[in-house]
């Protein structure tokens, strides 16, 4: 696991009970720098028409724009990857702001929560400028365990209350969409409580040990495109009535509110700071990926089933093209990604990097033989592309196929420190896939303590 810290981390406190607001500090991350730049500026790099066309994936050890070999670690973390955190950015996803100052409250603790297994508790993050919406983040942990547990972290689609079957957990208070179970009016109900709870399993976790932190995607940004509710209002440059074509789309958005819940994680004395794994589908787990790429306080990536803008190469793509996801989804990346529709080989990155940036964190691509538009091809390809810089940094990276298949265990044998999981499966977050995300948890980072 990953020593590094992002720069200039500052936090203190830890998680209290009963509705105190705690104060989280400033947390200074590496997400919005630019290369060599100050954090939130905008990084000197060519226009999309100056950039050279090639249809061979960019080398990851070697520099863009000077050509330059990158032969050691330590270029690799002074001079390359914070050029590939800032390329991301740049072209793609749209600059992060800088990290503020979170606020944790609180508001509700059912220490007999799954017949006294877990304690379940319901946070209100508080950030940003005045009016910035706050995040409900709902955190379930197993209780009786002898040290810290392990904690997924995961946004949800539709609400908390479709997470958990519970009578209590808080509605989300904005925009859900229409297909969400329960919506009425794009508004959430009762109705929907416990719908997702099969894609969540939280007894699995906590039986195995984990805790789950989850929240809304739309407390941070409504998955509609239209930048005028969630947080992009609030974080407008004077003079902007809308993002800037470098500025953050909903994708990094949603990967920024997931850096707002680590930094409450870390301060929680019941969860371990050193084993926060974060896990998304489809476009959350595009979400999940770039989150774990930028944030090295996460110790493990999942970004299950995440496809195009996730771990699926956009060079070579028949399935869903750059061009395609930004016409269906306008809003998920920066306006400058629309540049390379039908033209990828001018993209100085392609996803590959992502997973390079996670290195040498391990990283799960989960996948299903019936997810063809997800297209798992395209993302072993990103994983091979990656393996480089994991052996550049002494880690095994890829080894033998580089897949593993249904139930076969993980092992020294068939996984080093990024690997695709496949099973015969449509496009779906089950049980099926949590025991295996478990099981190479477990295989990474050690099984949780066991409860006495
Ligand atoms: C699809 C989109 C995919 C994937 C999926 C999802 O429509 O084309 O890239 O993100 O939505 O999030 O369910």
């Amino acid at each position: 696991m990953s020593e590094r810290w992002p720069h200039g981390l500052v936090y203190a406190v830890v998680c209290r009970w009963g509705g105190v607001v705690v104060a989280l500090g400033a947390m200074c991350g590496v997400a919005g720098a630019a290369a060599g730049g100050e954090p939130g500026s905008v990084a000197d790099f060519p226009p999309v028409e100056a950039l050279p066309a090639s249809s061979e994936l960019p080398d990851p050890l070697v520099m863009f724009g000077t050509g330059e070999a990158v032969r050691t670690a330590e270029a690799w973390y002074r001079k390359r990857r914070p050029q590939i955190v800032a390329l991301v950015q740049h072209y793609m996803y749209g600059y992060l702001p800088e990290a503020p100052a979170v606020s944790a409250e609180v508001r509700r603790v059912d220490a007999a929560f799954l017949s006294g297994r877990a304690t379940l508790r319901e946070v209100t993050l508080s950030f940003g400028p005045p009016g910035t919406p706050p995040v409900d983040l709902l955190v379930i942990v197993p209780n009786g365990r002898q040290a810290a547990a392990p904690v997924f972290l995961g946004i949800n689609f539709c609400g908390n209350h479709t997470v958990v079957d519970d009578p209590h957990v808080a509605l989300p208070r904005s925009w859900v969409p229409e297909r969400c179970r329960g919506a009425v009016e794009n508004r959430a109900t009762d109705e929907g409580r416990g719908a997702q709870a099969e894609a969540w399993c939280v007894d699995e976790l906590i039986a195995r040990g984990y805790a789950l932190a989850t929240f809304y995607c739309g407390d941070i940004d409504p998955d509609r495109p239209d930048f005028t509710d969630g947080v992009h209002p609030h974080f407008l440059r004077p003079g902007q009535t809308e993002p800037g074509p470098h500025d953050w789309g909903t994708i990094a958005a949603w990967a920024w509110g997931l850096h707002r819940a680590v930094d409450y994680l870390i301060t929680c004395d019941d969860l371990d700071r050193r084993r926060i794994c974060v896990v998304g589908h489809s476009r959350l787990g595009k979400t999940a990926l770039l989150a774990g790429a930028l944030d090295e306080r996460i110790a493990l990536v999942v970004p299950h089933q995440s496809g195009t803008g996730g771990m699926a190469l956009s060079r070579g793509n028949q399935q869903e093209t750059v061009a395609r996801i930004n016409t269906s989804f306008p809003h998920w990346f920066n306006d400058v990604f629309c540049q390379f529709n039908g033209c990828e080989e001018l993209l100085p990155i392609d996803q590959h990097l992502l997973v390079c940036l996670v290195a040498p964190r391990p990283l799960l691509d989960t996948e299903g033989d019936q997810d063809l538009w997800a297209n798992y091809e395209q993302a072993l390809a990103a994983l091979r592309g990656a393996d480089a810089v994991y052996k550049l940094l002494g880690r095994r990276g890829l080894v033998a196929s580089g897949v593993v298949r249904d139930d076969e265990p993980f092992t020294a044998e068939n996984c080093g420190d990024i690997v695709q999981y496949r099973r015969d499966a449509p496009h779906v977050l089950n049980r099926d896939y949590w025991r295996r995300i478990l099981d190479f948890a477990d295989f990474q980072l050690g099984a949780p303590a066991s409860a006495p």
